[in-house]
Formats: C-alpha cells, structure tokens, sequence
C-alpha cells in the first residue's frame, strides 16, 4: 500500500503536534508548516518524540505563495488547517491581525488547493466559538451543528468566516472540505496562557512553594472541556468518511473555571483555594462567552466517536503533570517545556487594564 501523505499547518501547536504522532502511528507521511520565529518553538514535538519523524516547511499564512509552495513540496492527500491565532483574549488585542490570520487565510489555503491538487481533502479547525451567545440562549442544552451562530468575539467571527469558507468551497467546487467545530479540548501541550493549563500550572507551582497567588478573570464562564488526543482522532476521521460533512466533537458536560480551580487545589492537596485565587480584571474580556456545552450525538453516530477522559480526570492528569515537571525542574533537569520562558504576568501589559 502506498504511504499517504499529510499536511498539517500549525504543527508546532498543541492539536498538531498530537495529530502529526497519531498520523505517525498510522503510518502517514507527516509534513508541517512552521513559521519563522528568532527562537525556535518545536518543544510539543521534542515532548512527543516525533521531532525527528516529520518533515517540516517554512510556511506563513499571510503569504499565499508560501502556502502554496507546501502544497507542492508535500503534494498530501489531506490537508489538516490548524494553524491559527487561536487565543481568544489576543483577538481583543489584535482584531485585524486575526481577521487575516484566522478567518482570511483559510481562503488562501483553499484557493491554493483548488489551484494546485484540487483532490485533497481538507480539514478546517473551526470552533464551538462561532456559537457565542447561542449558548446561552439555549439554556444550556447542548448545542449541535444545526444550532445558530452568534460570534462573541473577533477571534469568534474570523473562524465564522472561515466555517462559511470551507462549506462554499465543498459546494461551489465539489471539494472533500469540512469543519471540525471541536468544544475547547486541552491537555500538558496546551499554550500556557489558555485558563486550563494557566490554572495547572500556577497550582503546581503553589504547591511547591514557587508561587503564592493565581489570578484569574471570570471564574463563572462554563466550557465544555475534552482531552485534546482524543479531539485529533475525530479530525482524522471526518477525512475518512464517503462525503464531507461539518461535526460538533465535545463531551456534552459543562463545567465552571471555578469548578476547574476547586479541582485542581484539590489534586494537589491544597484546601484553601479561595485565599491563594484573586481576580485580576487584566483577565477579564471585553466581551465572554458564559456558557458551551456541545452535543456529539451526529460524530458518535457517523464517526463512531465519543469522548473518554471525563473532566475529573482531565485536571487530574494536567495538574500531576505540571507537578512532575517543576519537580523535575526543581531538581535541575532541562526538557522541551515551555513554561520557564514565559515573562511574569506582570510585565505584560494588555489593553485590559485600561478599561
Ligand atoms: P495553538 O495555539 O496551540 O496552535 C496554533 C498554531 O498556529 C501554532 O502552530 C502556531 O505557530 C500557528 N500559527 C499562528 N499564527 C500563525 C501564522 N501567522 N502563520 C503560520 N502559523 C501560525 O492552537 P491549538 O493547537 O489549540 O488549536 C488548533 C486549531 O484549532 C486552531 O485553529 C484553533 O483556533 C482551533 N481550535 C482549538 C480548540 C482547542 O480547544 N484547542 C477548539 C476549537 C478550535 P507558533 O507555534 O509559531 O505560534
Ligand atoms: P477559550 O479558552 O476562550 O474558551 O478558547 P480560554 O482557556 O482562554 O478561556 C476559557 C474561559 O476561561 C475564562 N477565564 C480565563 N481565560 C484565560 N485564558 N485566562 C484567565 O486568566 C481566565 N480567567 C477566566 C475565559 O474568560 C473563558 O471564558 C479556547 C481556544 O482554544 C480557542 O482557540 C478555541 O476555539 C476555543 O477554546 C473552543
């Protein structure tokens, strides 16, 4: 059998560097772009131990001949678009850059497609943001794909756009395109700024006398969170099916940042959160999301997928995590890990605090 051959942009992330080992472990060729930065960020691929297995190709995804020029070197049978200004609290920083960045270049990789091996099936990374306020309206029923869109923030409406993107393109030019809307799925790979790791982190690093406050925004805000190498394999999946469709993958359970934070002190062992949480208004958002709860009833149909790690264990395993590698840190080892490197919060200076 012939190897097939993948594309996956946004490798260097937390979902790409768990897509390109699971692709790996099918026996794909594994191609990824990566942007040029000063300083090298291939930690998620070192952590896997994959760095030396996939191929990788200078793309940015505001410059269309750089996308196209990895179509060309990697000539794949899919395309897996993940690449993105993915923080939604950044798109309030910079709303434009995201416009181009999340919602734009979409377009460009589909066009680029359509120009250069219009037979490759594309996988977009779009997102339970594009329901916004849908979520609350629905009271808390989970939502599924026929529920409206209500964006809520810029990042929210560039991924809106790039939903809307995707469909165009599998109908106007009968492609195999379509959107993941993946619920917020997380794991030790997780960008430190995202409330879910921040949390883990900044737990461990109580619990080990290296910290002695966590500030956070709004505690209140529900999310509906998975573990993020069980969300890779649903992308896979929706390439295999006969016919492109759009998939909600979540776990259909809600849960608060406070509940996050009561669990992850508790992991660690440590009883009295409410004096080690302050809220700090820097975190909070013009604009929040208050409630996401998907409903995977049509993946677990047509993909035969559902969720496995339920919330619980999911703080547990990223709380002990963080607590093993400062420990490890503690006792002077040096491993791919991002978290040493990050300025304090303090340093950094968002439009929030004016406001
Ligand atoms: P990450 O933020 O961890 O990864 C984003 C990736 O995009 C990184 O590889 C990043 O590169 C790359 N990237 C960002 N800007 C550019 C650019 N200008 N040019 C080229 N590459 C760029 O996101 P996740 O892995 O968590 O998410 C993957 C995708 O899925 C994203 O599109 C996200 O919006 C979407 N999504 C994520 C969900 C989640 O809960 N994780 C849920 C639903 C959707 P670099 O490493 O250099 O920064
Ligand atoms: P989200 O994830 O915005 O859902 O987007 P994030 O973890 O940033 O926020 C979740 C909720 O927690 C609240 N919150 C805080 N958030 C952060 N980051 N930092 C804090 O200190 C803090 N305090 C409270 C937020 O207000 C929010 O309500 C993620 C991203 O991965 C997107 O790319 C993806 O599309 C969606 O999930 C689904």
């Amino acid at each position: 059998m012939e190897t097939i051959r993948a594309l996956i942009t946004g490798i260097t992330g937390q979902d790409g560097a768990y897509l390109a080992k699971f692709l790996l472990e099918k026996g794909y060729e594994v191609y990824g772009t990566y942007r040029r930065l000063s300083t090298p960020n291939f930690w998620r691929l070192e952590y896997l131990g994959i760095f030396e297995d996939v191929y990788l190709i200078p793309c940015e995804l505001s410059d269309s001949g750089s996308i196209v020029e990895a179509l060309m070197t990697s000539k794949p049978e899919e395309v897996y678009h993940l690449a993105a200004q993915s923080f939604v609290e950044a798109s309030f920083e910079t709303p434009v850059a995201t416009g181009d960045i999340t919602g734009l270049a979409t377009t460009r990789i589909l066009e680029a497609i359509r120009q250069v091996c219009r037979n490759t099936k594309f996988y977009n990374a779009a997102t339970s943001e594009i329901f916004g306020k849908t979520g609350i309206i629905n009271n808390g029923r989970p939502l599924n794909e026929e529920d409206p869109f209500m964006p809520m923030s810029p990042y929210a409406a560039a991924k809106l756009y790039g939903y809307w993107i995707t469909k165009i393109y599998r109908e106007g030019y009968n492609m195999f395109a379509v959107n993941g809307i993946l619920f917020n799925h997380e794991s030790p790979l997780r960008g430190l700024e995202f409330v879910t790791r921040k949390i883990a982190n900044e737990v461990a690093k109580i619990k080990l006398g290296l910290s002695s406050k966590l500030k956070l925004g709004n505690l209140e805000a529900k999310r509906d969170w998975g573990y993020a190498p069980e969300y890779v394999e649903s992308m896979w999946l929706m390439l295999q099916q006969e016919e492109p469709d759009d998939y909600v993958i979540a776990t259909g359970k809600a849960h608060s940042v406070r509940e996050f934070v009561e669990r992850a002190f508790e992991v660690a062992g440590l009883d009295n959160w409410e004096e080690l949480v302050e809220v700090d208004r820097r975190f909070l958002r013009p604009l929040d999301v208050p409630l996401l709860v998907g409903d995977y009833s049509k993946a677990k149909q047509k993909l035969k997928w559902e969720p496995k790690t339920r919330f619980n264990e999911l703080v547990e395993l990223m709380v002990k995590e963080e607590i093993k590698r400062w420990t490890r840190w503690l006792n002077g080892e040096r491993f791919p890990w991002d978290a040493p490197n990050y300025p304090s919060e303090n340093r950094i200076l968002t439009r929030a605090m004016r406001m």
